[in-house]
């Protein structure tokens, strides 16, 4: 989609430090991190949110996403302390970049609940 942020990093137009990556998937490194390993998770096809992912392609996009966010997280060594898979939606959740991304937190202790 012109003008999204996270589709030109899957196109290559603007860098990312990329840890994996597949036909459907990125994963690559947040900018703002807020744990020692921050990742951010996104589907290769234009999707604003989780509210966004409906029907069979949204359910089959949405398991396979997670899926890919926790084989990210194992290659990242994050398996055995555990870590944390956070999707931001709309204004009040706070998300500030308007497509569908799994924040992966991990390597240091998470608190509850999320401010
Ligand atoms: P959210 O607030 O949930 O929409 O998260 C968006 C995240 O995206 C935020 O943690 C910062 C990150 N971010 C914003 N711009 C860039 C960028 O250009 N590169 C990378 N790697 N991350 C970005």
């Amino acid at each position: 989609m012109a003008d999204c942020l996270f589709c030109k990093i899957v196109a290559g137009e603007i860098p990312a430090r990329i840890v994996k990556r597949s036909e459907d998937a990125l994963a690559f490194r947040d900018i703002d991190a807020k744990a020692p390993v921050h990742l951010l998770v996104i589907p290769a096809r234009h999707v604003a949110a989780v509210r966004d992912a409906t029907g069979a392609d949204g359910e089959r996009l949405l398991g396979s996403l997670l899926a890919f966010a926790a084989a990210a997280a194992s290659e990242q060594g994050l398996d055995g302390e555990g870590y944390r898979i956070v999707t931001n939606t709309g204004r009040n959740a706070g998300q500030s970049v308007d497509h569908l991304h799994l924040h992966v937190l991990g390597g240091r202790k998470m608190t509850w609940p999320p401010g």
